[in-house]
């Protein structure tokens, strides 16, 4: 297998992750999607990443099939119950993670890709508050637990800090471990975590 990505991506980090947990190999092929030779859409209609190539040369994406695939291909560290209320619950967490990951991109790409003079303090604004009631929420929902779904790290685990770890890295004065000190504990301990130490985002 072939992973289209970039070291940045907080969606490619998370498919990173499971790879690396789930102890499959696979080659990171990096390609700057904004760049005007991307060749991305060879693989991916909608032109982002992460795309993942499997032997037989077919692409998948986005990052939510792909993890859900990577993990029915070994019972080796499962991620995602098999049924209902359970799975339900890890791809909850998995949509919210990600949705703070969509309103803060959108915050970033209309700082770093418009023009001064075009950007919408409203739409900003808008798009943080999702940032904001996200990470309230993630907070109260882990409460006093070790980890985000039940006893046991799961795929609500590495989406939560994936979102974390970008937010520090692209957000850097938005204060998310003051304000919620049991997030931070968690990714404290993610951090520690082979698979999140060999995908810092850079
Ligand atoms: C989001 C992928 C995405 O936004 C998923 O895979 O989970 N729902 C999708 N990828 C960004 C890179 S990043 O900011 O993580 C991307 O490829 N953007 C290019 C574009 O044209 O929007």
């Amino acid at each position: 297998m072939k992973l289209i990505g970039s070291t940045a991506s907080p969606f490619v980090r998370k498919v990173r992750i499971v790879l690396a947990e789930k102890k499959l190999e696979c080659d990171l092929i990096l390609e700057d999607v904004w760049a005007s030779d991307t060749t991305i859409q060879n693989s991916n209609p909608l032109g982002k990443v992460p795309c993942l190539i499997l032997e037989d040369n077919i692409c998948m994406f986005d990052s939510h099939v792909i993890v859900e695939y990577l993990d029915t291909l070994t019972p080796v560290s499962k991620l995602i119950p098999n049924l209902g209320r359970e799975r339900a619950a890890v791809k909850c967490w998995e949509a919210l993670a990600d949705g703070i990951l969509d309103a803060a991109i959108l915050v970033r790409l209309e700082l770093i890709r418009r023009p001064a003079d075009k950007q919408s303090n409203d739409w900003i604004a808008r798009q943080m508050s999702k940032v904001h009631a996200g990470l309230k929420s993630m907070s109260a929902a882990l409460g006093d637990s070790a980890f985000c779904s039940g006893a046991h790290y799961s795929l609500s685990d590495v989406c939560v800090g994936c979102a974390l770890g970008w937010l520090s890295f692209r957000f850097p004065d938005l204060d998310w471990r003051s304000d919620y000190p049991n997030l931070e504990k968690l990714f404290e301990k993610l951090s520690e975590r082979p698979s999140f130490k060999e995908t810092v985002p850079y």
